[in-house]
């Protein structure tokens, strides 16, 4: 029986390395560096109730989020192999409030910028449910030495890689630099990530939404129609769709990449701009769902086309299935709030 050809992610990333004709290499080895920590983030994240690395750290970080000790190891974690890769110049993450610059000589013509959220969801570390890691990766706008804030604030249209790692079930990196997105599963017999999700695409239409409807009574008056339109009884449009909130943007993120289906954090009471951070959160899934055939927007505006102001800058963010944003956007339109959006 011929054995099934196995790609591994540093095999599949070589082979797509004539993508970029003037890169030598180095975005590759910047995603390799990336998967690299992955695994070992992993390996954490799976042991998480047997080692004193659960609960809190008692710190907060600048989003007034107490941190978990795991988040800390997970930013840490990637934040050395980056340094040590040589290809970043700088590095931006929920955990810092500042960026950090790379210095020294591996970075003299290190030319990526790299904004994470190492470890997305991590309320959810502690009850056992899946979380996950956001990368988003810019070249450089600075000149030469260390990267600069500016390489960080760019438009997401200009990510040249961006990708997650969801720590569920499986362990599955998906990524995308900007010609489809393709998934690998950790296979933790041969420690690699392998090729099982070649070329996704999400379904122009899906059957499910994701939102916190604990937040309605503050919702825009557009996106509580919404919310009323997905319970009505229509069997023409196979309504009421099924409501799957995890709360970790990740593992909804990816339930809806293979399912089909629309992710809601609107603008709220508590969040007035939204919750979700467009530079390591919205920037990098918008990039994804679009190169898989979805749409992302603020409800309004294309989240890729957002001017990026500050490193924890909120937006309201809709994204999924081409079909269903365009809905809620309707919705905001036909019922519009004054001052929202
Ligand atoms: P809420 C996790 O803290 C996170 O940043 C995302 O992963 C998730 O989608 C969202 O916040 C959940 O927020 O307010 O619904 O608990």
């Amino acid at each position: 029986m011929n054995a099934q050809r196995i790609t591994t992610l540093g095999q599949f990333i070589i082979e797509r390395q004539a993508e970029f004709p003037y890169s030598k290499g180095q975005l590759s080895r910047l995603l390799r560096d990336i998967g690299i920590a992955s695994k070992i983030v992993n390996r954490e994240v799976n042991k998480a109730g047997l080692v004193n690395i659960l609960g809190d750290t008692g710190e907060t970080n600048i989003q007034g989020e107490t941190v978990k000790k795991l988040d800390l190891f997970a930013n840490e974690q990637f934040k050395a192999a980056l340094k040590a890769g040589g290809e970043c110049c700088v590095f931006a993450s929920e955990e810092d409030d500042e960026i950090t610059t790379i210095e020294g000589a591996v970075s003299a013509d290190a030319k990526y910028a790299v904004l994470m959220d190492p470890l997305d969801g991590s309320s959810n570390i502690d009850v056992n449910v899946s979380v996950g890691t956001i990368f988003s990766i810019y070249r450089r706008v600075s000149q030469e030495g260390p990267g600069l804030l500016s390489d960080c604030l760019q438009k997401g249209m200009h990510q040249v890689a961006a990708g997650y790692v969801v720590y569920g079930s499986s362990t599955m990196l998906v990524y995308t630099t900007g010609h489809g997105v393709n998934g690998f599963t950790l296979d933790p017999s041969i420690g690699e990530f392998c090729l099982s999700h070649p070329d996704m695409r999400i379904p122009e239409q899906g059957f499910i939404y994701s939102v916190n409807e604990g937040n309605y009574i503050h919702f825009p008056q557009g996106i509580k129609q919404y919310i009323k339109y997905c319970q009505a009884y229509d069997e023409t449009t196979s309504r009421p769709y099924n409501s799957r909130y995890i709360g970790s943007m990740v593992a909804d993120f990816h339930r809806n990449l293979l399912k089909g289906g629309v992710f809601i954090y609107p603008a709220t009471g508590k969040a007035p701009k939204g919750k979700l951070r467009l530079g390591y959160e919205c920037n990098p899934m918008a990039f994804i769902v679009e190169q898989a055939g979805g749409k992302a927007s603020d409800g309004k505006n294309r989240i890729l086309e957002l001017e990026s102001t500050d490193l924890h800058q909120r937006t309201p963010v809709v994204l999924g299935s081409r079909r269903m944003v365009e809905k809620v956007e309707s919705f905001l339109r036909e019922f519009p709030d004054p001052g929202s959006f």
